[in-house]
C-alpha cells in the first residue's frame, strides 16, 4: 500500500523558505483545492540553497514572461480527480533537462538556470506548410485563449507527478500553421545556446539540440497540450520556459521544452533518445504497464507528492487516457509482454 515518508522538515512554516508570492499562490491553490490542510504539513525541501528567498526554485520564472491571461481558468474536463496536486516546489525543483546537466545530481536543474535568458524568442515553422512562418512568442502566447489542465506527468524512469500546467492546445497551434495535405508528422527541435546552457557546452557526447517528433493524429488529439505556465504562472526556467509539449498519455522525453522549431515532414522524423538508445527508447513511447523498459519494470511507478512523500501506484495503459488515445493504437499491447521497442 502508500508508502508515505514524513519529510523531516514538517515543521517549518511555509513563509520559512519560500517567496511572498510562492506562498501566496500556494495559499491559493490549496484553498481552490479545498485541501487547507496538507500544504502546510507537507512542505519540505527547505534545502541550504533554497533558504534565500529570492533565490530558490520558485524564483525562476523569466521577469520578462508575458503573464497577460494568468492565472487560467482550468477546463474541468481535465482533473485528475484520484490524486493530490504534485507540491509546487518538487514539481520546480526534481526536473529532467539535460541542457542543464548537473554531474552528481541530474535532477538539481535550477540552480543552473541563470545566464539562460529565454525571452524574447522566436518559434519558426516550416516543411509541409503553406508558408514558412516566424513569430514572436510573447506576441503569439497574447493571442492565445490560455487555459488550466491537470494532468498526470509520467517520466519513463517510473516516477510521476500530477501537475496544472496552462497553455492551449498544440491543435490550436497546428491550425495557424496551416500544414498542407503531405504532412504526416511533425518534428519540434528545441533552443541551441550553448553559452547559456552548461549542458549544451560540456555534454558534448548528445546530438544537440534536443529534438522529438509526434505522427499528425498524436499531435491533433484533444491531450496534446502546449503548456506556457504551471501552477498558475509562466514556466520556471527549469520546467521548459519559455514553451514546452506536454503529452500526458506518453513518457516525460516525448514532451521537448524550450521549443525554436516546427517542422512539418512527409515522413517519419528521428528522436533525440531513440537515435542515442534505440534498443531502450521508440518512437511512439507510451506509457504502457505491460512492456517493461530493458532495465525495468513499467507496471508500477512511485507518484512524487513532495519532497520526501512518494506513494508507489500501479502504471495504467497510456497513464489513464485510453478513453483519448486508445483508438490511435491498436498494436499497443494490452496484456504482458516483453521488453519490446516501440
Ligand atoms: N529540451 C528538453 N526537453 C525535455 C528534456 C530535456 O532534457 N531537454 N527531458 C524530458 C524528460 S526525460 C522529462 S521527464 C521531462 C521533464 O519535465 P519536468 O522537468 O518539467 O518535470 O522533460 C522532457 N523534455
Ligand atoms: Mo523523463
Amino acid at each position: 500500500m502508500a508508502n508515505i515518508i514524513l519529510s523531516p522538515n514538517w515543521a517549518l512554516k511555509e513563509t520559512d523558505c519560500t517567496t511572498k508570492s510562492a506562498y501566496t499562490n500556494r495559499r491559493k491553490f490549496v484553498t481552490t483545492l479545498g485541501l487547507g490542510a496538507i500544504g502546510f504539513a507537507t512542505l519540505g525541501g527547505c534545502t541550504a540553497q533554497s533558504q534565500d528567498p529570492d533565490d530558490g526554485p520558485l524564483d525562476k520564472i523569466p521577469e520578462n514572461a508575458p503573464r497577460d491571461g494568468f492565472p487560467a481558468s482550468r477546463n474541468e474536463t481535465f482533473q485528475v480527480p484520484e490524486r493530490e496536486l504534485t507540491e509546487r516546489l518538487l514539481a520546480s525543483s526534481y526536473n529532467n533537462f539535460y541542457e542543464f546537466i548537473n554531474q552528481g545530481n541530474l535532477k538539481r536543474v535550477w540552480p543552473l538556470v541563470d545566464d539562460y535568458k529565454p525571452f524574447p524568442w522566436t518559434l519558426q515553422v516550416s516543411g509541409e506548410v503553406e508558408k514558412k512562418l516566424t513569430w514572436d512568442l510573447t506576441e503569439l502566447i497574447q493571442s492565445m485563449p490560455l487555459e488550466e489542465r491537470i494532468y498526470r506527468f509520467r517520466c519513463v524512469e517510473a516516477w510521476s507527478m500530477t501537475v496544472p500546467w496552462t497553455g492551449f492546445p498544440l491543435s490550436t497551434l497546428i491550425k495557424k500553421c496551416n500544414p498542407n495535405s503531405s504532412a504526416t508528422h511533425v518534428k519540434f527541435t528545441c533552443v541551441s545556446r550553448p553559452d547559456e546552457l552548461p549542458g549544451q557546452k560540456k555534454a558534448t557526447w548528445y546530438p544537440w539540440p534536443y529534438f522529438e517528433a509526434l505522427r499528425m493524429d498524436e499531435a491533433i488529439n484533444e491531450l496534446a497540450f502546449v503548456a506556457v505556465g504551471m501552477y498558475g504562472e509562466p514556466l520556471p526556467k527549469q520546467n521548459g520556459s519559455p514553451l514546452r509539449l506536454v503529452l500526458p498519455w506518453k513518457y516525460g522525453y516525448k514532451g521537448p521544452k524550450a521549443i525554436t522549431h516546427l517542422e512539418f515532414t512527409r515522413k517519419q522524423p528521428g528522436t533525440f533518445w531513440n537515435e542515442l538508445q534505440p534498443r531502450e527508447y521508440g518512437f511512439l513511447s507510451n506509457v504502457n504497464p505491460n512492456i517493461p523498459h530493458p532495465r525495468w519494470t513499467q507496471a508500477s511507478e512511485r507518484l512524487m507528492l513532495s519532497e520526501g512523500v512518494e506513494n508507489r501506484i500501479r502504471t495504467q495503459l497510456f497513464n489513464g487516457y485510453d478513453e483519448w488515445v486508445g483508438d490511435l493504437y491498436p498494436d499497443e499491447p494490452r496484456s504482458p509482454v516483453g521488453p519490446i521497442i516501440r
